[in-house]
């Protein structure tokens, strides 16, 4: 089991085939770290996924396992995406689904950056 209770890492996930290569994704940037890319189905004008490259499943996971360099490197790397993508001036909304409670579908840890149209109040 991962921290969260959440099943344990599987290779098979889609965001690991992306990691390895297997399959293609829109690459914003890259980095020793992490991996950010344009979301396949954009819920806002700048919709960005922001992924680690360990095998973590939750932001427990990810942040109870990797090492500093690598925690601080993602964290980092999701300002600067953000900050790339013009997204400060007006603002911009991160968020991490957890979980089946928390709506998680792909089971590898990954931040959402939302932006360019005001973001409504999350309705749970
Ligand atoms: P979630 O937090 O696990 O619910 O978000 C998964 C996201 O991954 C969701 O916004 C999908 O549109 C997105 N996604 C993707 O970008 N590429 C894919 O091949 C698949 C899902 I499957």
């Amino acid at each position: 089991m991962s921290v969260t209770g959440l099943p344990p890492y599987d290779d098979a996930n889609i965001f690991a085939r992306i990691l390895r290569g297997e399959i293609p994704c829109k690459k914003v940037v890259e980095t020793e770290h992490a991996l950010a890319f344009h979301d396949i189905a954009p819920q806002a004008p700048v919709h960005v996924l922001v992924i680690p490259k360990g095998r973590w499943v939750s932001a427990a996971d990810f942040h109870a396992g990797a090492d500093d360099a690598a925690i601080a490197g993602f964290w980092r790397l999701v300002s600067a995406v953000a900050k790339d993508q013009g997204l400060e001036a007006h603002g911009y909304r991160i968020l991490s689904n957890m979980g089946a409670d928390g709506g998680q579908e792909v089971p590898h840890f990954h931040v959402h950056i939302f932006g360019g149209r005001r973001i409504g109040r999350m309705v749970p």
